[in-house]
């Protein structure tokens, strides 16, 4: 009898664990469905982290600043070339919507732009989006052209990745050696279907 005792006493602790567990599991996967959306998808889209999760020859020609942000305290300024994150996971054949807040200072017409690029096997490497940009003479692919002179306005747009896409590509732009400005803040990538 105290055999069956010593054996009966920890399995009775083990549904009580297990639903423990359970509990925790639940929790994780709550929490990263949620991580997923808000900073899987774009890192630091307000620029409230500074830099963090961005890149590129942009960032010195004005960077993160601390001066009328689009929301919270912190936005981009950009007087030429191009802001970047790239390798944002991404699923082929889904569609996505890109969102910001875009504002400009004497800046020449078309010279602020915001372009996108896929990567995966056998996705064209091109610029997506349904609007076009003049750079240097050629006509580019584009999701938002804009410039001169304006307060924070909204973009959106709904793009489609293409099929076996694994990788979003996001620049935002503005024209070297054109005048001016331009800022972005509040950069969301979120799923649309
Ligand atoms: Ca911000």
């Amino acid at each position: 009898m105290n055999t069956t005792y010593h054996i009966d006493a920890p399995s009775l602790r083990l549904p009580q664990r297990g639903a423990l567990l359970f509990i925790l599991l639940g929790t994780a996967v709550m929490l990263s469905a949620g991580a997923l959306r808000a900073d899987d998808l774009i890192k630091n889209g307000g620029f409230e982290d500074g830099a963090s999760g961005w890149w590129g020859p942009g960032l010195k020609s004005g960077g993160v600043v601390s001066d009328q942000a689009g929301g919270g305290a912190n936005c981009l300024n950009l007087s030429e070339g191009f802001v970047c994150q790239d390798k944002r996971p991404v699923e082929g054949g889904k569609s996505y919507k890109i969102s910001m807040k875009i504002r400009s200072e004497n800046a020449a017409e078309g010279s602020v732009y915001v372009q996108v690029s896929f990567r995966g096997e056998g996705v064209k490497p091109g610029w997506y989006g349904s609007e076009v940009a003049t750079v240097e003479g050629r006509s580019e692919k584009a999701l938002f052209v804009t410039g001169g002179t304006q307060g924070w306005k909204e973009y959106a747009s709904v793009i489609d990745a293409p099929a076996n896409a694994t990788e979003m590509l996001i620049y935002l732009r503005k024209l070297g050696g054109t005048s001016g400005t331009a800022s972005f803040d509040d950069v969301k990538i979120e799923p649309a279907n």
